[in-house]
């Protein structure tokens, strides 16, 4: 009898400890409908990729050809696609996409559906590859590959009509089967117009929503390269961001609806800023071209963009929940300009001293700034690691998070990423600095961090820095905190 009682006294006391330990013990949170692939995932890593923008246009000093320039232009004297790819994986470029065929339709791989390719030209006595060289050296240096096939193809005789597709697949299948492990393919917006069409020379205009299959396009080039992720305005991996100058929204959501996009007519403002409630996760890919031109043009030599507005796009891109998709033109040497490459350089090493010490890092912190009391320590969001993440323990949706510097540091940039393996879920945050004994100061305010966010503020000094949030009818969730002053070269 004595012993029946006292097992019930513990299993009193058990039970009433277990409910108050799962009262502090946060609850795990579900993760959202809409999340990335873990291919999405790894991409949006990679942060900063670039474009390769070089072909017959390199030689007319023109941007779009009309597909009637002759392959015997095509003569790049000291072609090295190693010094494309050195320069790139120096300037912190994880992929490159070479135009393999841009909307003049001249084939940088002797293809064996057309005459109009490096084949046909001086090139190597046209024995040549630019994509074989280029692949090869990207394979060599470990830098992803992707490829640009230009869907309009203002040389083809058959543009406009079936026959133009078949050829499309036929070039999508060599490019996909001939070169090994390709990382992304890249299918322009660009369509229809006036062009050479095999000598008809007049304009052509296809239904956008109809014209190619793109279904089956993307099928394809799955079926070809398993893990391939696929670009367009509309997904279905990795989305346009509505410009060609760099920048997503100052909101950004990864998630869109997917059916308010048609490949080359979806609203580039919704592109801009994408839809928390949307189907589809894509990723927002900012390109831009470090000239004025996606082409090489000496007459530019001189309006390269500088490294401080490369890092000023870094912070529109990348800082704000994007990936940067730098082109780099070559030039009709085949070598990228040393302007370029000098600038890619120093905007490296800009970013690279800036984000290099975290003063956040192995930090504490908590939901309080009372150190006797540091309740439901939040050391996943300064433990260095992106897969680990805190949320707030109680139901309440809003709730701060306070960092504990452990003396006062001067800082003017501070860095955000949410679990996105989660969703992203964060539509509201403000950052606050400790002023005097009790006063918070607020120092910079947002709407959405995704993958990541980036702040530029004043310069300030500051031992506790407050983060409150608030979240789309869910609760939000933190991976990581960042907090940097930044390199002298950047302001
Ligand atoms: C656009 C094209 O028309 C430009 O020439 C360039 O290739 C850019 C990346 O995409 O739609």
């Amino acid at each position: 009898m004595k012993s029946k009682s006292s097992f019930s006294l513990i299993l009193l006391a058990c039970t009433l400890a277990l409910s108050i330990a799962s009262k502090c013990l946060a609850q795990p949170i579900a993760p959202l409908p809409v999340v990335p692939s873990f291919e999405q995932q790894a991409y949006q890593q990679m942060e900063t990729v670039g474009f390769i923008h070089f072909s017959i246009n390199t030689f007319t000093g023109k941007e779009w050809g009309y597909g009637d320039e002759s392959p015997s232009l095509f003569n790049p004297t000291a072609l090295n696609a190693e010094q494309w790819v050195i320069a790139a994986k120096e300037g912190g470029l994880k992929e490159l996409i070479l135009t393999t065929k841009h909307h003049d339709g001249f084939c940088l791989w002797p293809s064996a559906y057309t005459e109009h390719s490096v084949k046909n030209s001086p090139y190597k006595n046209g024995k040549g590859d630019v994509v074989r060289e280029f692949v090869d050296a990207c394979h060599k240096h470990g830098v992803k590959v992707g490829f640009y096939l230009s869907p309009w193809d203002r040389n083809h005789a058959g543009y406009g009509k079936p026959a133009y597709i078949e050829y499309y697949k036929n070039q999508l299948t060599e490019l996909l089967t001939l070169y090994g492990k390709v990382d992304e393919m890249w299918f322009d917006g660009a369509n229809g117009g006036d062009g050479y069409y095999g000598g008809a020379r007049e304009s052509r205009t296809i239904d956008r929503e109809t014209y190619y299959p793109w279904t089956s396009i993307f099928t394809l080039a799955k079926k070809l390269q398993p893990g391939i992720l696929i670009f367009s305005d509309a997904g279905p991996d990795i989305r346009w961001v509505g410009n060609e100058h760099g920048y997503a929204g100052e909101t950004f959501w990864s998630t869109i609806d997917k059916s308010k996009l048609v490949i080359g007519a979806s609203d580039s403002d919704y592109l801009n800023v994408g839809d928390p409630h949307g189907n589809a996760w894509l990723i927002g890919q900012c390109d831009v071209s470090i000239r004025p031109g996606w082409f090489y043009h000496p007459e530019q030599d001189t309006m390269v963009k500088s490294p401080r507005q490369l890092v000023d796009l870094y912070y529109k891109s990348v800082g704000r929940n994007g990936v940067l998709l730098l082109n780099l033109p070559p030039d009709k040497r085949g070598l990228l300009h040393e302007a370029d490459v000098a600038s890619l350089k120093a905007f490296r090493s800009i970013i690279d001293s800036t984000f290099h010490t975290n003063l956040a890092l192995g930090k504490v912190a908590s939901i309080t700034t009372d150190k006797t009391n540091y309740r439901y320590a939040a050391r996943e969001v300064t433990d260095g690691k992106s897969t680990t993440s805190w949320y707030p323990p109680t139901d309440k949706q809003t709730e701060e998070l306070v960092l504990d510097l452990g003396a006062e540091y001067a800082f003017d940039r501070i860095m955000l990423q949410e679990p996105i393996f989660l969703g992203q879920r964060i539509n509201q945050f403000a950052l606050y600095i400790k002023d005097g004994d009790t006063l918070w100061k607020e120092i910079a305010s947002g709407t959405t961090i995704g993958y990541k966010r980036l702040l530029r503020i004043e310069q300030v000094k500051a031992q506790y820095i407050k983060i409150v949030f608030g979240a789309e009818d869910v609760k939000p969730a933190l991976s990581e905190v960042g907090v940097y002053l930044s390199d002298d070269a950047e302001k």
